[in-house]
């Protein structure tokens, strides 16, 4: 994407609207995405440092005036830097606070927006920490009443859910013109952050308003993370910065946004709803239509409701292009007919592989694996039709090769030529070159003795016919040639049963191998999936930990003692996570391979075998 276009705009009304283009972008993103957004007060910098994580000096528009540059959200899909595989999404919004602006409200709905698309926010600030700048924060206290967990869901509980799915904070301070001191101590900015969260003892109403903001701050948001910014450049230079070389500006803020950039690079992670669901660029774009549709309706936006379209879309999105993009792969790739089953076999494998992994990647909260089973019924049922035109073509192309080989001593046979003496030993001749002929020749498929089989046993009876008006055999050399042509019969027969049966163990091994397929990429998901839930679960019952130790520390008992609860909750969820994953995963495997029983039947023989040995590999 060659620069950034705008995601969400107001329209006419004032009614806040996702852009089709953008969407449009989103969509062609099948990758995770890591979405970082940047929010902050109007002309602060933003945007400029936007451009830098992109790698660019210009791309988001800076503004050199003191009006506001920046409108609605803006978007600008990268490929990442360092994550391989993954798309940097990155998200400048509209600058808050713009006095000739005045919408408190749709402010709020961009911060919200902010914070429920990307999984990294960036907030920037002019100067310092200090309670003015934590004031402008303000947005940060409503929260609870602009984004909901689940519908139905206490206000209180809601809040406590928060941390699971809000992005890693990064504060970034820009001119930033104090030394990093505390008590004659040079400190880190992690350390100037932390000091400037912390909490002040009392409940009177000031110290409340004082202790709000940060609260909020160190109940929702873990990681947290703070760079400082010296000024850039001089004073002149400034207001042209979009124009500025690096050797223009100060090395030591050229350096603070080096460390800014590769921290975010290095950590800031792929975008998950709840448990671990990653998203991918066009489950992005899904994602903010959802939630501002919501918000256009005069609604809340709701996790839960979220992630419940999001997987009612994507699933049956990712079954579609799954089987779409088999069916082509095939029409592409095959020629029909192939000289062996195995032939087809491959070339099957091969797109069926690639169509597993366009819908596991595609699909998203897969409920019962009910998609899943649904594709590889699909997927099936397309593979035997094609096995079923491959015999079918086979079988029409042998039939016209034999007549063509065959040609001459038909016309030999209606015309009696070879019921005469010395009649036999020509037909048997004649037979043999048609026979090889036939053989010698390519591209009549996998059906050639079968085929071959059937022609020949209708002629059985004439050969014995010929071979009994031979009268220049005697009776016992009859006797040897009636025994040969029995064999030979016979011989035919095992070749054609022969070449019958490698068909249908190819097919079976093929019915074996989707179902092992589906297994394999199911198994592979639900472990990385796991994974971030655990990683995720862990982060949070970390941060929640550090949380309650800085209320004791505080004098906020009470709170600290409240938070057990959240604390213990989380601690249950861990333990039963890791109790019940491997039995999850099995589960989930078990359940496509009952089903697979019904449809597939080769697999079906299989798949007691295949279960047992499950609990063995996650023991
Ligand atoms: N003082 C100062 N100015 C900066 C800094 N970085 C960029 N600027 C300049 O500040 C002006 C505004 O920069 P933008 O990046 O457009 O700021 P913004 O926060 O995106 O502004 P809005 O979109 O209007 O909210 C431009 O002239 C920039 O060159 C900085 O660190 N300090
Ligand atoms: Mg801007």
């Amino acid at each position: 994407m060659p620069e950034p276009i705008c995601l969400i705009d107001s329209d006419e009304n004032g009614c806040m609207c996702v852009r089709r283009e953008a969407l449009e972008i989103l969509e062609q993103i099948t990758q995770p995405v890591v979405v970082v957004a940047i929010v902050g007060l109007y002309r602060t910098g933003k945007s400029f440092l936007m451009n830098r994580l992109a790698g660019k000096n210009n791309g988001f528009a800076l503004g050199a005036t003191i009006e506001s540059k920046t409108k609605g959200i803006w978007m600008w899909c990268v490929r990442h830097p360092t994550k391989e595989g993954h798309t940097l999404v990155l998200l400048d919004t509209e600058g808050l606070g713009d006095v000739d602006k005045g919408d408190e409200k749709h402010d709020t709905w961009i911060f919200s927006l902010a914070i429920l698309l990307s999984s990294s926010l960036v907030y920037n600030s002019m100067g310092t920490i200090n309670n003015h700048a934590l004031e402008k924060l303000h947005y940060v206290t409503k929260l609870t009443e602009h984004i909901k967990v689940k519908s139905g869901l206490r206000e209180d509980d809601q809040s406590t859910e928060f941390m699971s799915f809000f992005p890693s904070f990064v504060w970034t301070v820009r001119d930033f013109t104090l030394k990093l001191e505390l008590e004659g101590q040079p400190i880190t900015s992690d350390q100037y952050l932390d000091k400037a969260l912390k909490l002040r003892p009392g409940s009177s109403k000031r110290t409340e308003q004082y202790n709000l903001p940060r609260r909020c701050l160190r109940e929702f948001f873990s990681p947290r993370k703070c760079f400082v910014f010296e000024r850039p450049t001089t004073e002149e230079k400034m207001s042209q910065m979009e124009q500025l070389k690096d050797a223009d500006l100060k090395s030591g803020f050229l350096k603070e946004v080096g460390d800014f950039c590769s921290y975010i690079f290095t950590n800031a992670q792929a975008k998950t709803m709840r448990e671990g669901l990653e998203l991918t660029g066009r489950m992005l774009g899904t994602l903010a239509e959802t939630y501002v549709e919501a918000i256009s309706n005069g609604q809340v936006p709701c996790l839960d409701n979220a992630v419940e379209s999001l997987s009612q879309i994507q699933n049956k999105r990712a079954v579609i292009e799954a089987l779409d993009f088999y069916k082509s792969e095939m029409s592409r790739n095959v020629q029909l007919p192939t000289e062996t089953q195995e032939d087809l076999s491959e070339i099957h494998t091969d797109i069926q592989r690639e169509a597993v992994n366009i819908f596991i990647s595609g699909s998203f909260n897969d409920v019962e694996q009910r998609h899943q089973i649904e594709l590889m019924r699909s997927l099936h049922s397309v593979y035997e039709e094609y096995c079923r035109d491959n015999v079918e073509t086979s079988r029409k192309m042998c039939k016209s090769v034999i007549s063509r080989v065959f040609s001459t001593l038909e016309t030999e046979l209606r015309k009696g030529s070879y019921m005469r003496p010395g009649g036999y030993t020509e037909y048997r001749s004649a037979q043999e070159r048609a026979i090889e002929q036939y053989r010698s020749e390519k591209g009549h498929g996998l059906m050639s003795e079968e085929v071959l089989q059937e022609y020949l046993s209708e002629k059985e009876g004439i050969g014995f016919n010929i071979l009994a008006a031979d009268k220049s055999l005697t009776e016992s050399q009859q006797e040897i040639e009636r025994l040969r042509l029995k064999a030979e019969a016979d011989e035919q027969q095992r070749m054609a049963l022969e070449e019958q049966k490698r068909r249908t163990k190819q097919q079976d091994k093929d019915q074996e191998r989707a179902y092992e397929e589906n297994k394999k990429q199911l198994q592979e998901k639900m472990k990385r999936k796991t994974q971030i839930a655990m990683q995720d679960l862990d982060r949070v019952l970390n941060a929640k930990l550090e949380e309650q130790r800085h209320l004791m520390e505080n004098g906020f008992k009470d709170r600290a003692e409240r938070m057990q609860r959240d604390i213990d909750n989380l601690k249950e969820k861990e333990k039963k996570l890791k109790m019940t994953w491997s039995s999850l995963i099995s589960t989930a495997l078990e359940t496509i391979g009952t089903a697979a029983l019904f449809f597939l039947p080769g697999p079906g023989k299989l798949v007691g075998f295949g279960l047992s040995a499950l609990s063995k590999v996650f023991k």
